[in-house]
């Protein structure tokens, strides 16, 4: 069996139209404009905590997500500010969560690193590396339960986003193993930015120059997307998602992309040339877009720059936002949508024989 598949990458361009392209140019512009607020407001110590810019992979969570359904499940890292404006959350949530802000889409519970929105299906935001595998593994089987068990909802599939630096973790190993045995419908999305803090892939990673060997370990098909070009994203993930959709079981997509700015905030960058992020910044996902449709007729230099002012306005709207909602009050939100054990506290009776009374049915204090 071949786990490349040529033909799905090899494929001509799908016709997507001027207007979801133009859509596209400003979501990936959102993003990027957010997250250089976001390197400004941090650095005025209004954001405190660990802080990941997405800058420059934006074409990665807005054509794979462009590709789903609005209610397929969505999960990623650290690094997921992209991810969840793609998906749809509101600016201003997501800027209140980094301010820490009762106004934030976890009620600035989370932060930075852990964002959450039950209502656009993006289900974090994970810090621990790979920690995210798992639980888009259990989210793929939910769908797959609540449709063939239950008979409620329809077929979904999970995109599951990690970076290359995960894929040497074990709970990925486990989550993908699971995926496979069980059929799960879990894209387990790498972007592949070339580096996991300071250690490039190929110091790090074996068979770094295949990927493939990932996933054929698990016989899971494998494709691959230049994530500098968002319309070569969608076009790939389209059709894997439309094909994991119907096939019900797992696939294993590596994205090449380069993230312009440090690991995190506190990143002197030291293993990396200048030239080097400049050969990847000549190669912008945002500006070669907006060529595109220019040369296409669809863009012209005011478009695109009534676009960048609509940005802005979008972003400072947010900041202000940020910063006019209220702190949590730590005497109403510290017990608050904490999760404790579901019969009680967790005492010395064991989960399982907890397991067998029926849900809602609390078994005597131990
Ligand atoms: C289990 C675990 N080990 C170490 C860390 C510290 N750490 C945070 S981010 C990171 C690098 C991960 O790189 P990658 O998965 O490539 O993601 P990227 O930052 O490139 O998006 C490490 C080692 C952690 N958060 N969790």
């Amino acid at each position: 069996m071949t786990m490349t598949d040529p033909q799905a990458v090899s494929q001509p361009v799908e016709r997507v139209s001027a207007k979801t392209r133009l859509k596209w140019l400003r979501d990936m512009m959102l993003i990027r404009e957010f997250e250089l607020r976001t390197m400004q407001a941090y650095q005025e110590a209004k954001i405190g905590g660990f802080c990941h810019v997405y800058i420059g992979q934006e074409a990665c969570a807005v054509g794979c997500i462009a590709a789903t359904n609005p209610d397929d499940p969505v999960i990623t890292a650290y690094r997921d500010h992209g991810h969840a404006l793609a998906r749809g959350m509101e600016a201003r949530y997501a800027m209140a969560e980094m301010f820490g802000k009762i106004g934030g889409c976890a009620k600035g519970k989370g932060g930075s690193m852990h964002f959450f929105d039950k209502r656009t299906h993006f289900y974090g935001g994970h810090a621990i590396v790979g920690g995210q595998t798992p639980i888009g593994a259990g989210l793929a089987f939910a769908t797959r339960y609540e449709n063939e068990v239950l008979g409620q909802g329809k077929k979904r599939v999970t995109l599951c986003f990690l970076g290359d630096g995960a894929l040497n973790q074990g709970a990925l190993h486990e989550a993908m193993n699971l995926c496979a045995i069980l059929d799960l419908p879990c894209i387990f999305v790498v972007e592949n930015n070339r580096y996991s803090m300071g250690t490039s892939i190929e110091r790090g990673t074996s068979m770094a120059d295949d990927l493939s060997t990932k996933a054929a370990a698990y016989g899971m098909p494998y494709f691959q997307a230049d994530g500098m070009d968002v319309c070569a994203v969608y076009n790939v993930m389209k059709r894997v998602v439309d094909r994991m959709r119907s096939e019900q079981r797992p696939a294993f997509v590596e994205i090449s992309t380069y993230r312009y700015k440090g690991h995190s905030m506190s990143d002197p960058q030291k293993y990396r040339t200048k030239d080097e992020v400049s050969e990847y910044e000549a190669n912008d996902p945002i500006r070669r877009l907006a060529d595109a449709l220019i040369e296409a007729g669809s863009l012209n230099e005011d478009g695109f720059k009534e676009l960048n002012q609509s940005v802005r306005d979008e972003v400072r709207d947010a900041i202000k936002w940020a910063e006019q909602s209220p702190e949590p009050d730590p005497a109403t939100e510290l017990y608050s949508d904490v999760v404790t054990e579901p019969f009680g506290a967790y005492g010395p009776t064991s989960l399982p024989e907890m397991c067998e009374h029926e849900p809602g049915e609390a078994p005597e204090s131990p």
